[in-house]
């Protein structure tokens, strides 16, 4: 016997999926419709199934339970033990079976997130590098000392790059974690290359010459008949050549 394929004409609606049987066909609808042809609307909310007085709203093959403010969950059959907002501070009110606890914002502890946290007794100083530690109502803050900066000390200063930079008459000046460095250019000392070097100490001056020192250096004032820069070169033995004999 030939069979007819209904399923070539579309019969079933509402994007309901044809399949063909010997001698007839079936339609299987989407959720919110039913009956041969899909054609016939399903309103969830006839069944009541939203509970505690929640208003029901119908959709298109679902529902949704609006609850008054004690009730959650889709249907409203869940208690809402945070519907007073307990958790004070910002706090997240997680609700649960019997009742419901709090997580707190950073710099709040407590059932009810109402205590502050005391930073600067922590065992771990909330400041770092030595900074001083204030605690605030829910935070705290740090006084850093001048190598550090940042919220917690935590950023090495960068001294080289300082408007006022360290490293004095033009030295080289080296960044390190909590410090800096500087590399002086000659005749000179000091952390920061401040202090002049007294070359005269060492005696550089030959031939008795005169050590005066200046500030990043030094001068000779030579005896008669020696110059050049340490009274090295004996003028006589220089120009005797050309003197009159
Ligand atoms: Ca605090
Ligand atoms: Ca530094
Ligand atoms: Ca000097």
């Amino acid at each position: 016997m030939l069979d007819i394929n209904e399923c070539d004409q579309n019969p079933c609606q509402n994007s309901g999926t044809c399949s063909n049987t010997q001698g007839s066909f079936n339609c299987n609808c989407l959720s919110g419709w039913t009956g041969t042809l899909c054609a016939t609307y399903v309103d969830e909310c006839v069944v009541s199934p939203c509970m505690n007085n929640a208003t029901c709203t119908d959709t298109e093959g679902a529902y949704a339970c609006l609850c008054h403010t004690k009730w959650t969950g889709k249907n409203c059959s869940i208690e809402n033990h945070c519907f007073s907002s307990p958790c004070s501070n910002n706090g997240t009110c997680n609700n649960q079976p019997t009742g419901y606890n709090c997580s707190c914002q950073r710099g709040w502890t407590g059932e009810k997130c109402t205590l502050d946290i005391d930073e600067c007794n922590n065992p771990r100083p909330a400041c770092m590098n030595n900074g001083n530690c204030t605690n605030t109502e829910g935070s705290f803050y740090c006084e850093c000392p001048v190598e550090w900066e940042g919220d917690t000390c935590e950023t090495d200063v960068n001294e080289c790059l300082s408007t006022s930079a360290p490293c004095m008459y033009e030295s080289t000046c080296s960044n390190t974690k909590g410090s800096y460095s500087c590399i002086c250019g000659s005749g000179l000392t000091g952390r920061n290359c401040e202090s002049d070097l007294d070359e005269c100490l060492t005696a550089p001056c030959l031939n008795n010459g005169t050590c005066n020192n200046t500030v990043g250096s030094f001068n000779c004032a030579c005896t008669r008949n020696w110059t050049g820069s340490m009274c090295e070169i004996d003028l006589l033995a220089s120009f005797a050549p050309f003197s009159g004999g």
